[in-house]
């Protein structure tokens, strides 16, 4: 076999394995929808009625609509393999258990009494599709009155508030998530190791509880590739890129 036949044979291999792939998922979508009762991720919107596993969110902008801030090879490679990863990996660690169809909040409450790839990259699915609504190319949007008067209150100011959830962000030694949290009444800034956020139970004991406004990635895989090991200008430039309507909606729905 010459090189050219080699290649168009390993084509149609490729392009029928990938029509049997197709197919097994299918058939396990209907087998699935059939047999269990019909559940709704919030953070699953792709397919909120027979969504039996977790899916990787669409962007709401392109990968390269954050530039110059954020850039478009870091937002690719940070959604479609990262992120991309958790989401199969919280499939393969659900698959078959009992808590295969229960929400990423519900898993979030009780993520201490479950195994430990479950905290990982139900935490990694969580935090990536929030932060990825956080983000948007539209200049110019503001907190909402009462999320300023809140932040005011707190931090004496946006300045003030950009300052402290630096140094939180700053602080974190290794890969982890920065936190802006409303807990009783109040915003709180805190930070998390690796892929835990606010919602676990195991946050919750050590004071990093609470409903998350807004948080930062600052694993080195979410800056390096731009900023290198310069971190504190990539959360600078996370300010730029900030949807603030976005924290807003997200004040609004903690303190209804
Ligand atoms: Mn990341």
């Amino acid at each position: 076999m010459n090189r050219r036949t080699w290649i168009y044979q390993s084509f149609r291999w490729l392009a029928g394995a990938a029509v049997v792939h197709q197919t097994i998922g299918l058939f396990k979508a209907q087998a699935n929808a059939s047999s269990i009762s019909q559940h709704n991720h919030p953070l699953n919107s792709n397919n909120p009625n027979t969504a039996m596993t977790f899916e990787l969110p669409a962007l709401p902008y392109a990968y390269a609509a954050l530039e110059p801030h954020f850039d478009a090879m870091t937002m690719e490679i940070h959604h479609s393999k990262h992120h991309a990863a958790y989401v199969n990996n919280l499939n393969a660690a659900l698959s078959g258990t009992p808590h295969a169809d229960q929400t990423l909040e519900e898993l979030m409450a009780v993520v201490s009494t479950l195994p430990v790839a479950v905290r990982n990259n139900g935490g990694g699915h969580y935090n990536h599709s929030l932060f990825w609504k956080l983000l948007t190319p539209q200049t110019g949007t503001t907190p909402s009155e009462a999320l300023m008067a809140a932040i005011q209150e707190k931090f004496g100011g946006l300045d003030g508030l950009k300052e402290q959830f630096g140094k939180a962000a700053m602080a974190r030694f290794g890969s982890g998530w920065a936190w802006l949290c409303y807990r009783d009444g109040a915003l709180h800034l805190c930070s998390t190791a690796n892929q835990d956020n606010p919602l676990m139970d195991i946050e919750n004991e050590k004071g990093c509880g609470g409903f998350p406004l807004l948080g930062l990635d600052v694993w080195e895989h979410s800056y390096y590739l731009k900023f290198q090991n310069r971190r504190a200008e990539y959360v600078t430039a996370f300010w730029n890129v900030l949807n603030w309507d976005e924290v807003s909606a997200r004040f609004a729905q903690a303190t209804r």
